[in-house]
């Protein structure tokens, strides 16, 4: 009895691991194929730790056009990198403050190749 509820524990893990493993490879893809990207910072209000900095990740990457997204909790600040003929930074801050519930503004945007250092602090809660 308890041999059958480990094998189908074994089994659902397998399962969950290679339905991730397809979904990072199609994310993958996805990124590769955009060449004329652009990057933008956003602004993102009320975020406390790395749960936070997720949730906004998932709202943003959720956007067609959207092909990266890289969350600070410590500067409250996203960069994200788009396709302009897909999206705007306007509507990636829209369905960030829709989806993730944390309010976004777009606070800087620039062409991919001449992006700056994103700014670093140090300190986290
Ligand atoms: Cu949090």
């Amino acid at each position: 009895m308890r041999r059958t509820v480990l094998v189908s524990v074994v089994l659902g893990v397998l399962l969950v691991v290679g339905w991730m493993w397809t979904g990072a490879a199609q994310q993958q893809e996805e990124s590769e194929e955009s060449a004329g990207a652009a990057q933008a910072t956003l602004k993102i209000y009320g975020m406390t730790c790395s749960g936070c900095a997720v949730a906004v990740k998932i709202a943003a990457r959720s956007v067609d056009g959207v092909t990266d997204a890289v969350v600070s909790v410590e500067t409250g600040s996203a960069e994200v990198t788009y396709d302009p003929a897909k999206t705007t930074p306007e509507a990636i801050a829209q369905a960030v403050s829709e989806q993730s519930g944390f309010k976004a503004t777009v606070s800087e945007v620039r062409a991919a190749d001449s992006s700056k250092g994103a700014k670093r602090r140090r300190g986290c809660c």
